[in-house]
């Protein structure tokens, strides 16, 4: 009977270990912009067994799962010591997310989980759940991790279990091991997707924000916004101003949100968001680029006409399905990038390009014209090349 127990052990952390050292590939046919891979990098699967079983055989005589896992998504992303982290949300089955860091040496394969989950202090009002961590590496030498706090809503009628506030939490760290709370992100409405900035502007921290009416509603909030504040320790947003707007039939129609903070680039800041719209199969996220001016990232200088990434074949499909979002990229020194998104709130993947491909995709490509006919100009023009110098062959 001991012995069958141990072997059953083995069996599971052999299997587990099979897993997570599968190579990943590169899907062949991309688009010229970026390379998808064929498997998801993390699922809840490559939690650690031990988080996930008794390995006790006098308390779990049948080995069973008995803290199970949900979903491993939007996850927040830095180079550190030469390894690709990533800050995972995990999501329990008992649908409480929180932080856990995963490590792989090559960005496409082998992550693998630290043995502990991230212990984040609570606040006087504990959070009722965490998650979409935006990490920052600032120049004022901390890294700061800024995140959903969630808490039921303290006016919710009597009966309403579903009404909830968020707010942008806000701790930070030298070693990814140890981190300290801050107060929450001070401000008038609700908010969701903050990222901190990485660099002072004006000699200030600065954040995008994405003000919203309510916790799911971004109601009157009209897009990304930017503040300035004076002290991380006491963030308090006094001003914020729309730098990216929602528009009327558009992938971010009814909402948008930064991703992770902006890389720089010599022609300008180069920006990842998620933009949502509205269909007859719910929301639909995606993602998409835009960019800001090199001295003053808050002013657009370019976006090209929709998404970026939009879901295809699996990623189509999960706990809350037609969802791609994303809050961590990493550029290596050779302007590789290293774009991780999650699908359908359950799995995260990787998709790779380069500093120089993104820069020219958000540049040179069409911007929205927010008609069809004027999209229909648009094509016109590219044919009417094309078919000059084919002919030209
Ligand atoms: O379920 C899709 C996403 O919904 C929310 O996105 P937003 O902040 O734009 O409202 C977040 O809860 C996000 O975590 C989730 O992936």
């Amino acid at each position: 009977m001991a012995s069958n127990f141990k072997k059953k052990v083995h069996k599971l952390l052999d299997k587990h270990e099979e897993l997570l050292s599968a190579k990943n590939k590169k899907v062949k046919n991309g688009n010229g912009v970026f390379d998808r891979y064929k498997n998801p990098i993390l699922t809840a699967a490559h939690t650690p067994v031990i988080w996930r079983y008794d390995l006790d055989k006098q308390t779990n005589p049948f080995l069973m799962e008995r803290i199970g896992m949900n979903a491993t998504m939007n996850s927040g992303a830095i180079k550190w010591n030469g390894k690709y982290i990533l800050v995972v949300r995990v999501e329990g089955v008992d649908r409480k997310s929180f932080f856990a860091i995963a490590e792989s040496p090559n960005g496409i394969d082998n992550f693998r989980f630290w043995d502990y989950p991230v212990t984040i202090p609570e606040t006087d009002i504990p959070d009722t759940n965490v998650y979409d961590m935006r990490l920052t590496a600032h120049e004022d030498g901390w890294i700061y991790g800024v995140f959903c706090s969630e808490r039921k809503d303290p006016n919710a009628a009597p009966g309403d279990l579903s009404s909830a506030v968020a707010a942008a939490g806000i701790v930070r760290t030298k070693d990814l091991l140890t981190w300290e709370r801050l107060p929450d992100l001070k401000t008038k409405s609700q908010q969701r997707n903050v990222v901190l900035h990485n660099e002072f502007v004006d000699g200030k921290y600065a954040l995008y924000t994405r003000p919203q009416d309510g916790f799911i509603d971004a109601g009157s909030g009209g897009g990304i916004g930017w503040a300035l504040v004076d002290d991380m320790t006491n963030a308090e947003i006094k001003e914020e101003k729309i730098i990216n707007f929602r528009y009327y039939h558009t992938i971010k129609e009814v909402k948008n949100g930064e991703g992770p903070h902006p890389i720089k680039t010599d022609k300008g800041w180069l920006h990842l968001a998620h933009g949502v719209r509205g269909c007859a199969a719910g929301l639909r996220y995606v993602i998409y680029l835009y960019m800001t001016a090199l001295e003053d990232p808050s002013k657009l200088i370019a976006e090209p006409a929709g998404h970026l990434m939009g879901p295809i074949g699996e990623e189509r499909i999960g706990d809350v399905s037609n969802v791609l979002f994303t809050n961590g990229w990493i550029a290596d020194e050779d302007g590789k990038v290293f774009l991780y998104y999650a699908s359908s709130d359950t799995r995260m993947h990787v998709a790779t390009s380069t500093v120089d491909k993104l820069v020219d995709y958000c540049l040179n490509s069409p911007a929205d014209g927010y008609r069809s006919a004027a999209s229909v100009e648009t094509l016109k023009v590219q044919i009417a090349r094309n078919l000059e110098i084919l002919r030209m062959k």
